[in-house]
């Protein structure tokens, strides 16, 4: 018998395939159709049932994929959850724009989660989830530890498959573990982590919700592998640019050096956060000094 499910983890050769909230134990058969695909974490997969009893099948048919992500390695992910926390650690706004920046050239949704809050006694998170939301994303400000923002997580994440995003000790595990009672991720000290920069999170593995959708929790991205995006298409990347791009004098403009640039005038006026062109401006020279290298 044939049955159509998710997996959900790969582990020493075993693929755990959700079948409406049955978890089926399997192998991939040397032979199925699509010979050279390797399955990965969010693939829909058909798997043929060796053992009702035992919950064991084969996978037999890996689903054509919407997405295919290199790191982590998973499939079909629609929404990326870039958490930062509002400090212990301090954001990092480079590598959150990077992220943002990833999340788009994959038409991946990006959701940014400003976490621990309860630690922001300068109401810092103000200024930055403004620079956001005009940029025009969507931020929750969360804390695990007031149980603040939860519902609202839950609402954005609800339906769709989500991955978390960030770096280390910014509370991505622990957040995951709120939205699922019982859960219990391995959480670690930020203290520990700072100096030896280590994940406490080692495995990726695709955790379905209850109230709708599934959330992976990955050893996290800190080093970003953006050398599928073009130079020309960076500024396309940043959502906010796009709205104005009709107001720059040449059509081509890369909102760098050119005169009339509309970005630039928005700049100058605080329209546009300094902050997100001073990143456009960063990325762009660390793409372009990747082109002059090879
Ligand atoms: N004050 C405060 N601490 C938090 C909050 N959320 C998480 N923490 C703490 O931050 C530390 C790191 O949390 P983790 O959930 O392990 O962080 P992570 O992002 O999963 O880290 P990696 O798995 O290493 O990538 C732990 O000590 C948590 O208890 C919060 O909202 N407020
Ligand atoms: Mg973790
Ligand atoms: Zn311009």
């Amino acid at each position: 018998m044939i049955k159509e499910g998710i997996i959900i983890k790969g582990i020493g050769g075993f693929y755990y395939v959700d079948v409406d909230k049955t978890i089926y134990e399997c192998r991939a058969r040397g032979l199925f159709r699509n010979v050279n695909i390797t399955p990965l974490v969010g693939d829909f997969a058909k798997i043929e049932i060796i053992s009702e009893e035992k919950l064991e099948g084969h996978v037999v048919e890996i689903m054509d994929r919407s997405v295919e992500l290199m790191r982590p390695h998973v499939a079909n992910v629609d929404q990326v959850i870039i958490t930062m926390s509002v400090m212990n650690p301090n954001p990092n706004f480079i590598l959150l724009d990077k992220l943002i920046v990833l999340s788009e050239s994959h038409h991946l949704e990006p959701i940014i989660c400003f976490n621990k809050v309860d630690l922001d006694l300068t109401d810092y998170i103000h200024e930055i989830k403004n620079i956001y939301k005009s940029a025009g994303y969507k931020v929750v400000v969360t804390s695990v530890d007031l149980m603040q923002g939860i519902a609202e997580l839950k609402e954005v994440m609800k339906d769709h498959i989500n991955v978390f995003a960030g770096p280390s000790g910014v509370g991505k595990s622990s957040l995951t573990n709120q939205l699922k009672p019982g859960l219990e991720l391995k959480v670690g000290e930020v203290s520990e982590k700072i100096g030896r920069g280590k994940h406490t999170t080692r495995h990726s593995e695709l955790i379905e919700l209850d109230f709708g959708g599934f959330v992976l929790d990955t050893p996290g991205f800190t080093s970003l592998d953006l050398s599928t995006i073009e130079l020309d298409e960076l500024k396309n990347l940043f959502r906010e640019f796009n709205q104005v791009t009709q107001l720059c004098k040449f059509a081509d403009c890369k909102h760098i050096n050119e005169p009339g640039c509309g970005i630039k005038k928005q700049v100058e006026n605080s329209t546009i956060s300094k902050m997100r062109y001073e990143s456009y401006l960063y990325i762009y020279n660390e793409l372009s000094q990747r082109k002059e290298r090879y």
